[in-house]
């Protein structure tokens, strides 16, 4: 019967600690949160098609997010009222993927230009709050519309960022 050749064992060990070694390599570079920017044609209401999903995250300082599909209408916006101070404010469109890294601490309110009427808007934490502070009032400062505000105070009390 033929030897079949075995696989050098050392050469073996060696495969074994480099695919370790890659895989806490890429565990500590922490890839991005992917945020979908949904149309969903079965709904039966515009709250229901547009939404950024999911709606609230939470990530550390210096945490990225990657959020697709900001085309076909859908757009990614700060909410000049929901964005803490000095943070640069961003603006998506036309682009099926974009990463944006969030370095300040704070609460981040994202609408989408189009469809944030009818309540497409999301919230980005970074770090951890004591608790959500002025949010509710600065919800209310919002230009937004009426489905937009309920949407965020929804989130932000599912979210326990207010009572
Ligand atoms: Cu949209």
């Amino acid at each position: 019967m033929p030897k079949t050749p075995s696989f050098p064992e050392h050469a073996l060990r060696r495969w074994a600690i480099s695919a370790a070694v890659l895989v806490v390599a890429q565990a500590a570079l922490a890839d991005p949160v992917v945020v979908e920017q949904v149309t969903d044609v079965a709904a039966t209401n515009a709250h229901d098609m547009f939404q950024f999903s999911p709606d609230i995250l939470r990530i550390e300082p210096g945490g990225e997010v990657e959020f697709r599909n900001s085309i076909r209408g859908h757009t990614v916006h700060s909410i000049p009222e929901l964005w803490p101070e000095g943070a640069a404010p961003i603006g998506i469109s036309y682009r099926p993927e974009a990463v944006v890294r969030f370095d300040a601490k704070g609460i981040y309110g994202i609408t989408c230009r189009r469809h944030g009427l009818f309540g497409m808007v999301m919230l980005v934490v970074v770090g951890a709050p004591d608790g959500g502070g002025d949010l509710g009032t600065r919800i209310d400062a919002t230009v937004l519309s009426q489905e937009a505000r309920d949407k965020l105070r929804s989130i932000a009390e599912a979210s326990g960022l207010l009572p």
